[in-house]
């Protein structure tokens, strides 16, 4: 009936159906009429709109995946950085031109609507915005999966810069309601800390564990659809929110004191408060652990059930079920697999333990020391007791099989013990998680070479088969399609529109590089985006840009192997050039730099106010107006970066060489025409490799002549001593020139490359980078060439898709096809 109807007004009154939709729920969802409804409200009433046809498609995806019982992928991750969904899920959907233009017609501006929306700023960085792509890319490519993940009340925090310093505002974003997601009341599982183990025997005389005395905590369930593009598929992100258990309110109630019975129950309730703001760093707190125990916990309860609904056989898990770990964080979802299987469901440890490893891969995503977790015994011995006698269990068996590979080694043991033994005794959660799984990723070639031949050297030796690659990518859903609509229609008017399923498509751009028309429209086109920009930054840094300079961008979180450090002094340099001699050739510039520091990381705090100090001196000096500027954007998030990437001439990816893993932010630069400078790092190695070498500008040290320089003895004063420019460019921020008045206020910054030996060796590369600085600079003078080679750039990002990149997991690690949903148990009314 309802499709006649669908058929019947189709064109007549497509328009209508979507402004019939909005206008109800504005009044019987919201209570408001166009005389009271604000902004915010009619961005409400539009994603419950949306929400309809999203809703249908998921159901039916869910029931598919239940009568199909085809294998699935779950990915469990502390972290996803979602950013904005209304207008992503128009997009997926094919619906954003027809409601842009409904609600056009009643006079309100779309864009303005869209912008209303808060981030779901569940991420620190790369790493959860990683997550967040791949649900994308996993939902178009019709891959049963799942994101598994906590539901955080308050998001990474806002960033305010106050007299050029980070202030941290807490992120509040549920406080208005979130229209994204559905609570599941009934999708609740108990999550057990503290207690003890007694031990028992069974009916059969069989020795048994019993974990008592717990605390419970409950985890509850809110379901986020994610909608693929261009398919029926519309997968779920789960994400868990702590309630206390009835019982847990009844016991403390009964004792009598109200008051304190309520505080024991908010106390539980803050396990799903706040988004650990820690990037590249662990900071080791207990309730950080119980984070994680409690996702780790609820997800195995969830998948289970799930699984049991068809099956009795737990041996047939692996089969069914693929579970991902998005770095170390989720890995205590090993030993609570065990323990379930083991004192839950009766099955024999060999038996579990082949099961468990068959389930498990585990993706690194960091060599950096402060980042591997390490969770003290005693934690353990405290909160999760049975745990700890499960991963004891676990090495026993483990250092035995060391032991008997490699007889002749006896250190061997102790390096690659999940215990570590010395001073306070550890777990190493990236041991337990390569033992307990059949899979261990990097995120890029050279960091999964790292992690082979360094970091676990060891565990590859003896299990080479687990090792392997999987390079990162981004989705060009939102990070072209949706973020740069002007470079999206003109590609699409060239090339067509099959990128956006298939980006190696984006190959055929080479053959309009050097089109006259293609190149002049694509010169226009970031002329535009940067005006925005520019318009952007005035008014919320009250600086005038000039759209002509070359955007020279730095955006990502602020972190000493990052290197923004490099970046300040080469702003410093010119400035100092520009100021001896003000014919100097230099191109004008624009730097513009964004990211957070973690709130309690003072290296990275005052490299934020140091940018502000630099920006203060550079932007107010009339001597070099018009030739640099500098600006720092507060508040860094997946919506300002949506606007900064399509205004970018120049991507600065300059971290040590050997230190950042893969990076992602490098490939949406790219994607939307910009070109590189970075050093041979991470993902920017196959970056240069696809674009062509000649079409990147490269320097500095490799990783090898890094490791090798450090091996020999690095001296960073030799490089001080032998480049006036750097030596100059240091003194100036050591001596307070940028400090506002607080002279000695950056000398931490110079003593660490001075004094305590510059660890990620920015004086090693400075003359490299100045040198190659000044070729960008040159070649920016000739427009037609700069945009010949940011062409070919994004020609060249056809791998780094993150649809290639699950594709890749899908086959080699997960053994998921896809599978094609029809519509089928509910009608999806299509507009
Ligand atoms: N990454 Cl361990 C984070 O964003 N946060 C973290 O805590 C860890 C890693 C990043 C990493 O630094 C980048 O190089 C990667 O591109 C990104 O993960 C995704 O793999």
């Amino acid at each position: 009936m309802t499709d006649e109807l669908d058929a019947m007004n189709e064109p007549l009154d497509k328009d209508m159906i979507i402004i019939k939709s909005f206008l109800e729920h504005l009044e019987y969802t919201l209570g408001k009429d166009k005389y009271s409804a604000t902004k915010y409200d009619r961005y409400n009433a539009l994603a419950y709109a949306v929400r309809k046809y999203l809703v249908e498609r998921w159901l039916d995806t869910q029931q598919a995946y239940y009568n199909t019982d085809n294998k699935r992928v779950y990915y469990i991750s502390m972290e996803f950085l979602m950013g904005r969904t209304l207008g992503n899920s128009l997009i997926n959907l094919g619906l954003y031109d027809d409601f842009r233009d409904a609600i056009n017609s009643l006079g309100y501006d779309f864009e303005e609507i869209l912008s209303e929306e808060q981030d779901a700023g569940l991420g620190n960085g790369g790493l959860g915005r990683l997550a967040a792509c791949f649900l994308d890319s996993m939902a178009t490519m019709s891959i049963p999966a799942y994101g598994y993940g906590i539901r955080y009340e308050y998001g990474i925090f806002r960033q305010q810069i106050v007299d050029g310093a980070q202030v941290e505002i807490p992120d509040n974003w549920l406080r208005y309601r979130n229209p994204w997601e559905l609570d599941r009341q009934e999708h609740l599982h108990t999550v057990k800390f503290y207690g003890r183990v007694i031990t028992t025997f069974n009916k059969d005389n069989k020795l048994v564990r019993e974990w008592v005395d717990t605390e419970d905590v409950m985890a509850m369930a809110y379901d986020t659809p994610i909608p693929g593009y261009d398919t029926q598929t519309v997968n779920t992100l789960r994400l868990w929110s702590a309630k206390s258990s009835r019982e847990f309110d009844l016991k403390f109630f009964n004792e009598g004191n109200y008051i304190r019975a309520v505080e024991k129950k908010m106390q539980t309730e803050t396990i799903s408060k706040v988004l650990y703001p820690a990037d590249n760093v662990i900071e080791g707190k207990e309730l950080r652990f119980k984070q994680e125990y409690f996702l780790a916990s609820a997800t195995v309860h969830d998948v289970l059930y799930r699984f049991k609904k068809k099956h009795t056989d737990m041996r047939l898990l692996p089969e069914k079920v693929a579970i991902q770990l998005n770095d170390t964080h989720p890995t205590l979802a090993i030993p609570e697999l065990m323990r379930v299987l083991i004192d839950l469901e009766n099955v024999e440890w060999e038996d579990a333990w082949a099961i468990t490893k068959k389930t498990f891969a585990y993706t690194n995503h960091t060599i950096l020391p402060e980042a591997l977790e390490q969770w003290p015994v005693w934690f353990f011995e405290q909160i999760l007791p049975r745990h700890l006698q499960i991963i004891y269990e676990i090495n026993d068996y483990f250092m035995k099989e060391v032991r008997a590979r490699f007889p002749d080694d006896p250190d061997r043991p102790a390096r690659m013990s999940i215990v570590e033994e010395h001073w306070e005794r550890k777990i190493r959660m990236a041991h337990l998680a390569i033992v307990g799984s059949h899979s261990v990723n990097g995120v890029a070639e050279l960091h999964s070479q790292i992690l082979r031949e360094r970091l676990f050297k060891d565990f590859y030796e003896m299990y080479p088969e687990r090792f392997n690659n999987k390079t990162n990518g981004i989705t060009q859903r939102r990070w072209l399609k949706m973020a740069n609509p002007p470079l999206a229609h003109l590609i699409d008017d060239y090339i067509g529109d099959g990128w956006v399923t298939d980006l190696y498509e984006l190959e055929k751009l080479r053959a309009v590089a050097e089109d006259p028309e293609f190149s002049q429209r694509w010169q226009e086109v970031k002329r535009c985006n940067k005006e925005e920009l520019a318009a952007y930054i005035l008014k919320h840094n009250d600086i005038v840009v000039d759209p002509n300079s070359l955007f020279d961008c730095q955006v990502k979180r602020i972190h000493e192997y990052k290197r923004q450090l490099l970046n300040v002094l080469h702003i410093i340099t010119l400035y100092n050039r520009i100021k001896e001699n003000p014919e100097a050739e230099v191109t004008p510039r624009t730097f513009i730099f964004a990211g957070k520091a973690a709130p309690a990381y003072f290296a990275a705090k005052l490299v934020i106010r140091l940018i502000n100090g630099v920006a203060k001196v550079v932007n107010e000096d009339p001597d070099v107006a018009g030739r640099i500027k500098v600006v720092f954007l507060a508040n860094y998030s997946v919506s300002l970066a949506e606007q900064i990437f399509p205004a970018s001439d120049l991507s600065e990816q300059i971290s040590t060489a050997g230190t950042e893993a893969s990076g992602t932010g490098n490939m949406k630069f790219a994607l939307n025409g910009a070109l590189t400078i970075g050093t041979l790092d991470g993902a920017n190695i196959e970056m240069a490799e696809e674009v062509h070498r000649e079409n990147i500008f490269i320097f500095g040290l490799t990783a090898e002549e890094v490791s090798h320089l450090k091996e020999q003895g690095y001296n960073p004063r030799e490089y001080y001593n032998g480049n006036p420019e750097l030596k100059k460019a240091i003194d100036m921020i050591s001596s307070g020139f940028f400090a506002q008045g607080t002279p000695d206020l950056f000398v931490p910054l110079t003593d660490s490359l001075m004094n305590l030996g510059d660890n990620y060796m920015l004086l090693a590369d400075y003359a490299s980078y100045i040198a190659c600085q000044e070729e960008v600079g040159k070649l920016f003078r000739n427009k037609n060439e700069w945009a010949r080679l940011a062409i070919l750039n994004c020609a060249g990002m056809g791998k780094f898709s993150s649809d290639r990149t699950i594709e890749e997991y899908a086959r080699e690690i997960w053994g998921i096809k896809p599978m094609d949903v029809h519509p089928g148990t509910v009608n999806v009314k299509r507009l």
